[in-house]
């Protein structure tokens, strides 16, 4: 599994044996395979010759259309609301400064975080963590900490994520003689909880931390089972489900606003902020979402064998970058999200062999005179991704006086020679080990692309130093593709099989191990986990990027756990999505206060 992880080299197209062309006769169908002939899925635009038999995904159409989506309004948006937050900010602002006793400064910065409101407090938290940091490194020995698990671990969980390095040693004070932590312990249901998600900050090789893990689990675990406190077990079996380092930002905020309604010590301006304060996000967010670009492609209608799914990829934004001063970069990724979705659906369901190898083709050579050779659908899919990048190229060039079209053409070149060289096993029957496949689905599951055009979006001044680095895929990039690539795969591989796809690192496991789907869905699973810990080292390693970039790059981790904990939540329209986009992107919370 390491060696898996530890390199993931730029895939080598020329090492893997692949029949350049495979005549189509020669495509055994999958089973559970029904061909298509184009006319029962196209009624009339598309001229292809009737005889190709095609896949179907049956991919469902929207459930937000088009019209809906326009007719969002907001009373958030009102100018009134931004004076009254104004205000709130403000008393909070006021409550940071006052709060001296070093617990009580760690529990209010964890409280905001959850609530989704940090992002208003940035100097104060990095104050107040700076010192805490630096009184326990001038011999300054807080006597709370040695005794308090909860303390100790809230305290570490927060330093590391806000780039503190700090030992996992500070745990050895909670260990035994023998080396185990102590039984005791488990009576300490918060600071197990604690323990818990401070694990989850670990890089690779810290064993205490690995131990801290599984020990907490266990008796989280128990405690739930006894059924003792049903608010507490509600709380830590959300936490089981997913940690809190691993959960995209929103939904957790939406979550937190409604538990810390009944908290005990709820404070009712932090809650009044974060309620008026989720409500403004999202009135933020439907405006952006309005405003995205898409049905004027006609991809929709031209393409109607690949997803539409406006609503879904604008809500991976939100999930990638959620502060309302990033609408630009929302409305953006949200084209490069929909032109990787309907340029997968061709290269995985709909495209013969020969035309995905024109359109390979014509992307690396950008050109739109290349678009003659093509079919008609792929002249309208070429255009439509052409003319966006361009645009997005020129808004650069615009703003920043950077010609940058050779790092986008680049991201669309790799993606697509990935996405062929898929087709070619699909169609070839090629059996891949894990490694093999793993070397091009980092690449082809899209987060290299949609990174690489975030940091043009985000970033201003643009650096020679961070286009260096970002043509060569640096280590955070590459983590964050690989959680999103299997996250992807635990969820959507068993439809992309049943309907002829190439095996996916599930059955690439199976078939190399001789595993149980089960044993090997819990591999893949021990996979992204090992991967998070990759990443928590790299984020914390200097780099030319910018804070918001490296949280980018987490963020899309962190999205593609949240869209894909329940299966397919891109593609097949599930409850769970619906359920998602109902909550973070329509429906304003109701003020606690008003009821
Ligand atoms: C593609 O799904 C898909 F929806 C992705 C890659 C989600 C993240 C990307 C965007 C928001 C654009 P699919 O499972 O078909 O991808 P693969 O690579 O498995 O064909
Ligand atoms: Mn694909
Ligand atoms: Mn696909
Ligand atoms: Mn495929
Ligand atoms: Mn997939």
């Amino acid at each position: 599994a390491h060696t898996l992880l530890s390199s993931l080299p730029i895939r080598n197209f020329a090492r893997v044996p692949v029949p350049s062309k495979v005549p189509f006769s020669l495509v055994t169908p999958r089973s559970g395979t029904v061909p298509f002939s184009v006319q029962c899925m196209h009624p009339s635009k598309i001229s292809s010759s009737p005889e190709i038999s095609r896949r179907s995904a049956n991919y469902q159409p929207p459930i937000w259309q088009y019209d809906y989506i326009q007719s969002l309004r907001s009373k958030y948006a009102e100018e009134s609301c931004t004076r009254q937050i104004n205000v709130l900010v403000e008393q909070v602002r006021m409550m940071l400064h006052k709060v001296g006793d070093p617990l009580e400064q760690l529990e209010l910065i964890d409280v905001l975080q959850r609530l989704g409101l940090s992002y208003h407090f940035e100097a104060e938290l990095k104050r107040i963590l700076e010192a805490l940091y630096s009184n326990d490194h001038g011999g300054d020995i807080d006597t709370w900490k040695a005794k308090n698990l909860y303390a100790t671990a809230l305290k570490f969980r927060l330093l590391r994520q806000h780039g503190y390095s700090v030992s996992q040693d500070i745990f050895n004070s909670f260990k035994d003689e023998r080396g185990k932590f102590k039984a005791c312990l488990c009576e300490d249901t918060m600071g197990m909880l604690s323990l818990y998600e401070a694990s989850f900050l670990s890089i690779e090789g810290e064993n205490i931390l690995d131990e801290a893990r599984d020990f907490s689990i266990k008796h989280l675990e128990d405690y739930v089972k006894q059924n003792k406190d049903k608010n507490l077990a509600i709380i830590i079996s959300h936490s089981l489900e997913l940690p809190l380092h691993w959960r995209m930002l929103r939904s957790e905020a939406r979550w937190f606003i409604n538990i810390y309604r009944s908290k005990q010590d709820m404070n009712p301006i932090l809650l009044e902020l974060a309620e008026l304060d989720f409500n403004i996000v999202q009135a933020a967010h439907q405006e952006d979402l309005k405003q995205v670009w898409w049905k004027s492609t006609g991809l929709a209608e031209n393409l109607s064998f690949a997803r539409d799914r406006l609503m879904e990829n604008f809500l991976w934004t939100v999930g990638v970058i959620f502060q309302p001063q990033f609408g630009y970069c929302r409305r953006m990724s949200t084209k490069v999200n929909a032109l990787i979705t309907t340029i997968d659906d061709v290269y995985d369901v709909y495209g013969t062999l020969d035309e995905l190898e024109l359109f390979t083709d014509a992307v690396e050579r950008w050109d739109i005179n290349a678009i003659d050779e093509l079919p008609d659908y792929m002249k309208i899919c070429f255009i439509a991704l052409h003319n966006s990048i361009n645009e997005m190229t020129f808004d650069t060039l615009k703003e920043q006086g950077f010609h940058v079209i050779r790092y986008f053409k680049k991201a669309w070149a790799d993606i697509c020679r990935s996405y062929l060289l898929e087709a070619k096993w699909y169609h070839s029957g090629y059996t891949l080990s894990l490694q093999e496949y793993i070397e091009n689905a980092w690449i082809s599951i899209s987060a290299p692309t949609i990174l690489v055009h975030a940091y043009f979006f985000v970033t201003n001044p643009i650096t020679k130093e961070a286009l260096d680095c970002l043509e060569e895929y640096p280590n955070i990039i590459r983590w964050s593709s690989m959680i999103l690539r299997l996250a992807d795969d635990l969820g959507t591989s068993k439809d992309e099989l049943k309907r002829g796809d190439v095996p996916k690192s599930i059955q690439c496991y199976m078939n190399e191990t001789g595993a149980s789907e089960e044993e090997a869905r819990e591999h893949i699973r021990f996979l992204i986990s090992a991967t998070w810990k990759k990443m928590n080292e790299d984020r914390a390693a200097s780099s030319p990027f910018s804070e918001t970039f490296i949280e980018i790059a987490l963020n899309l981790a962190r999205m593609a756990q949240c869209m894909y904990q329940h299966g397919d939540g891109q593609g097949a329209g599930n409850h769970e999505t619906k359920d998602r986009v109902l909550s973070l992107l329509i429906q304003p919370i109701p003020p606690y206060k008003d009821q």
